[in-house]
């Protein structure tokens, strides 16, 4: 379908994932709403998406782990457009790699307010804004790691499990109003993710791709852009997109220098 003027909100668009949706959904002519902590970076991220070709994009703080947070968001939302017509819940990500025996509460609460929380937050803040006409999309982000549990992750794969099940319930709840609802679910895909889960140590995070070759933002952004533009009568149910290299969670090709 034709995405040209469609409405467009991104939460997490500060960067990775997020950040090459806003450039992908802008060279299709959207009007962009983008979302995160990080508001400097969504200046930017706004900037190279009206070079990019957007019809609009406009920013604001949002912090999804926090309930007066999306709603001020959505209120701002509501603001400047009367309709959201595809809604990504991007924002989220992994903190720590420790065992449930020395698990930290911090890094597990931050994991289920934003992954799992926060996708629940944000979409019952905008669903009043979708269209119940054919075409509008709420794509949430999932992981392979929401297939397939790994040590060190078991609140990581517990939320991103559930982000399945809440894709599956919305889209059973939605059935009927012409709402698509779908999940994205990637594996090694190489953009922030492992600074924050390692908390900034760059040498920790850049060796999970030692190696290898693995997806980019720019790859996700595509899919994303393609599953929104199918026919309105096609609704792609879930994705599992993972690098060449990666054939499971544990399998993992390296090549040795
Ligand atoms: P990045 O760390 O690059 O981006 C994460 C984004 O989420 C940032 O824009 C960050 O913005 C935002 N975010 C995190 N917490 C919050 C919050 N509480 N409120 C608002 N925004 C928040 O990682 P990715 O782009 O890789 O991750 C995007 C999504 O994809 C996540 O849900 C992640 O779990 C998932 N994913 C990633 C994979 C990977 O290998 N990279 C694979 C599979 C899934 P800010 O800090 O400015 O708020
Ligand atoms: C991110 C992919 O395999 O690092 O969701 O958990 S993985």
């Amino acid at each position: 379908m034709e995405l040209r003027n469609n409405w467009v909100v991104i939460t997490g668009a500060s960067s990775g994932f997020g950040a090459a949706a806003a450039k992908a959904f802008a060279a299709r002519g959207c009007h962009l709403l983008l979302g995160a902590r990080r508001v400097d970076r969504l200046e930017e991220v706004a900037a190279e998406a009206i070079g990019a070709g957007a019809a609009s994009a406009r920013f604001h703080a949002l912090d999804v782990a926090s309930t007066p947070s999306v709603e001020a968001f959505a209120a701002w939302a509501r603001g400047v457009s009367s309709t959201v017509d595809v809604l990504i819940n991007n924002a989220g990500g992994a903190h720590g790699l420790d065992p449930v025996a020395t698990g930290k509460d911090a890094d597990w609460e931050a994991m289920v307010q934003s992954n799992f929380l926060g996708l629940l937050r944000v979409t019952r803040a905008l669903l009043p804004l979708i269209p119940r006409e054919a075409g509008a999309y709420i794509l949430n982000l999932g992981s392979v790691a929401g297939h397939t549990a790994y040590e060190g992750a078991a609140v990581y794969c517990g939320v991103k499990a559930a982000e399945r099940s809440i894709t599956q319930s919305l889209r059973l709840e939605l059935v009927g109003t012409g709402i698509r609802v779908g999940s994205l679910d990637p594996g090694l895909a190489e953009t922030e993710f492992a600074l924050v889960r390692f908390k900034g140590d760059t040498a920790r995070a850049s060796n999970v791709y030692a190696g290898m070759t693995p997806l980019t933002a720019e790859d996700i952004a595509d899919t994303m852009v393609w599953m929104v533009s199918r026919p309105v009568h096609v609704c792609i149910d879930e994705i599992i997109i993972k690098p060449t290299d990666q054939a499971a969670i544990h399998k993992v090709h390296r090549r040795t220098a």
